[in-house]
């Protein structure tokens, strides 16, 4: 088999990847190590900036997002017993879009059957070859049965657990991590959202986020321990524990229901230097990580898919490697602000074990400083809504 892109992964980097490669003309073939069922069962992420967006529509895969996704103009940050709202489109001429990243999936796979091209489900032992060549090739089995696929370029689109990122030799990669004394419990329920925006709550008692999917679909976090296990909460334990991190205005207006889903999500940041070798380009989580407190990752990963895209089509388009040549330093640079973003305000909004009483205050503070400051609002308020690309 020949193909142009072999693209690791079909999860939402991959597929939207694939899709934009497809509209310029290069053909690609996508692995996934899972089912398409395994892949639109998991439950991830809920906001999506204007970057994406648009990169959804240049895909021609908007119609549904469009119809379905609620555009949000401003989010609220709860502490001490009260809320503010941050307004984005005082601050930037831009929103976000609530649309669940399950759905994009969905809608990326249901554009990828159009057109008509090659996913491999349920591949094993996938390997990336020759990637420092002009001739890599990736090999796989499928089915039992040993294949291989020569291409010009691999797209390491796999994640934080896939191969692409440790075929980079050791001592090519520089690895930055900070793994956080927490983790999130979410929980989705099929009861109304208890606010038609966003709340990220401080509380002594640890972070909460309520967040939805749609009218009737409901998303919400609480800070748990790293270790702890989404079996010893019962759906009443959440709910109780949720109460008592927002205000009481919220809570008391709170419809609680049986969850649908419930599991623990890590928080990490991490950042793999460079993002490139040879032939072979990471693309989103395969490449770095951040904590999931302002909605970062997925958006992250798009601007990852932007900037390959532009190369690739370059290339293809000019025969000028210029664009891929500028990949890595490009897509890091945004990386690295939108990681310093997820970090700051995950540090905001956590109570940390053994937090000190003056940590505390620095928080109350530096909140009371975001909630009566137009300027710390505006610097927000442009980071939620995504760094232009
Ligand atoms: P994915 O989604 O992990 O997809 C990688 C795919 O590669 C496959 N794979 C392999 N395939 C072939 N061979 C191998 N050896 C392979 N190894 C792995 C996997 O099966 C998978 O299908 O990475 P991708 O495409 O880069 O997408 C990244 C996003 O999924 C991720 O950044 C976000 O979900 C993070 N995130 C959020 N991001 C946002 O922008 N906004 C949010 O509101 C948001 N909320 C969240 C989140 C992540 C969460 N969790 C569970 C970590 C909320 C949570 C709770
Ligand atoms: C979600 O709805 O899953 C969600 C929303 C905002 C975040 C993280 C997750 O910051």
């Amino acid at each position: 088999m020949r193909t142009q892109v072999v693209i690791v992964g079909g999860g939402p980097s991959g597929l939207l990847l694939g899709q934009l490669l497809h509209k310029a003309g290069i053909e690609t073939v996508v692995l996934e190590r899972k089912s398409r069922a395994y892949v639109l069962g998991r439950i991830r992420a809920g906001v999506l900036e204007r970057g994406l967006v648009g990169l959804m529509r240049e895909a021609g895969v908007d119609a549904r997002m469009t119809a379905e996704g609620y555009v949000h103009d401003g989010t609220l940050i709860a502490y001490d017993g009260d809320m503010f709202r941050v307004d984005f489109t005082k601050h930037t001429d831009a929103t976000v879009l609530v649309y669940g990243q399950t759905e994009v999936t969905r809608d990326l796979y249901a554009a990828r059957d159009d057109i008509g091209a090659k996913t491999h489900f349920e591949v094993e032992n996938v390997v990336i070859e020759d990637a420092d060549s002009d001739h890599p090739f990736v090999a796989f089995r499928e089915g039992g049965v040993d294949q291989r696929i020569d291409c010009d370029f691999v797209a390491g689109c796999d994640g934080f657990h896939g191969v692409s990122r440790k075929t980079i030799p050791a001592d090519v990669r520089r690895e930055y991590e900070k793994v956080y004394p927490f983790g999130w419990l979410g929980i989705l329920s099929e009861t109304p959202p208890v606010n038609d925006e966003l709340i990220y709550a401080n509380s002594d008692r640890g972070f909460a986020l309520c967040s939805m999917r749609n009218a009737n679909l409901s998303r919400y976090y609480i800070q748990c321990d790293a270790s702890d296990n989404a079996d010893n909460w019962s759906d009443e334990a959440f709910w109780t524990e949720l109460r008592k991190r927002i205000p009481a205005s919220v809570a008391d207006s709170l419809v609680t229901g049986p969850s649908i889903e419930k599991s623990i999500a890590p928080l990490r940041s991490f950042v793999t230097e460079p993002m490139r070798w040879g032939r072979l380009f990471l693309c989103g989580d395969a490449a770095h990580i951040v904590p999931p407190t302002g909605a970062k990752g997925l958006n992250t990963a798009a601007s990852d898919v932007h900037y390959l895209y532009q190369g690739l089509r370059q290339f293809y388009a000019e025969g000028d490697a210029a664009g891929l040549d500028a990949y890595s330093a490009q897509a890091l640079a945004r990386v690295w602000k939108t990681e310093r973003f997820s970090w700051w305000f995950s540090n905001l909004m956590h109570h940390a074990p053994g937090q000190s009483d003056f940590d505390k205050k620095m928080q109350l503070a530096e909140l009371a400083f975001l909630r009566d400051s137009p300027e710390a609002q505006a610097s927000f308020a442009l980071n939620y809504v995504g760094l232009p690309y």
